[in-house]
């Protein structure tokens, strides 16, 4: 989760996100080497007087700047697509979970298994125990194994809803009479906070996503317990 007044990502927790995060430095660099170029002109011309017959008129130097944006586009462009389709990509996931989004709750189902699902709601303020954090646990949380390919499937109920988790770059609107589809792979264990990312109603915010990564074995275990 963020910690407080944090400026910038979470932690990457997905290979994904990670690309993710390389992909925002990347860019930011070229916008930093973009301003400090234009700022350096900027302080150039309100301190000198120097002008020069060939910046008037000069084929060359436009040439030069308009096909020098140009190919800085393209560096931006073609990591960002690579992203995209890396994103897309359905690596033959080993467990689905469908969520489905509610007013205000989401419910979960593991559709691999005979009868298990259950409805994850916020607990309330009053309710919390010490350690526990404000506006973000949920009482039934979503139990996944990592560093296995799942497949979530997300809907909604009634009105849009967002689920989203960012330490795993993931965000998928939750439409009503749409199935969307994302795959997510954890690569550590712990608890990832989400938050439905939608406005979605007058408890929009009181609708928070938790995932827990554990190792496959305790996934099994946890599952039998469940049915
Ligand atoms: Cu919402």
């Amino acid at each position: 989760m963020a910690y407080p007044f944090q400026l910038g990502f979470q932690d990457a927790t997905s290979p994904i996100m990670e690309e993710l995060l390389h992909f925002h430095d990347h860019t930011l660099m070229i916008v930093f080497l973009i301003s400090s170029l234009v700022l350096y002109i900027i302080s150039l011309m309100l301190t000198t007087k120097l002008t020069h017959t060939s910046t008037m008129d000069a084929q060359e130097v436009e040439t030069i700047w308009t096909i020098l944006p140009a190919i800085i586009l393209i560096l931006i462009a073609l990591p960002s697509l690579r992203i995209l389709y890396m994103m897309d990509e359905i690596n033959s996931p080993s467990l689905t979970v469908k969520t489905m989004g509610h007013q205000w709750y989401w419910s979960y189902e593991y559709t691999d298994y005979e009868d298990l699902s259950f409805d994850s709601y916020m607990i309330p303020t009053q309710e919390l125990k010490p350690g526990e954090l404000r506006l973000l646990e949920v009482d039934n949380r979503v139990v996944l194994p990592m560093e296995v390919t799942v497949r979530m499937l997300i809907s909604s109920e009634d009105v849009l809803h967002s689920w989203a988790v960012p330490s795993l770059g993931l965000k998928t609107d939750a439409i009503p009479g749409r199935l969307n589809q994302t795959t997510l792979m954890g690569t550590r264990p712990g608890l990832y906070y989400g938050q439905c990312s939608e406005i979605c109603g007058s408890n929009h915010s009181f609708m928070p996503i938790v995932l827990e990564l554990v190792p496959l074995s305790y996934f099994e275990k946890w599952s039998v317990s469940m049915l």
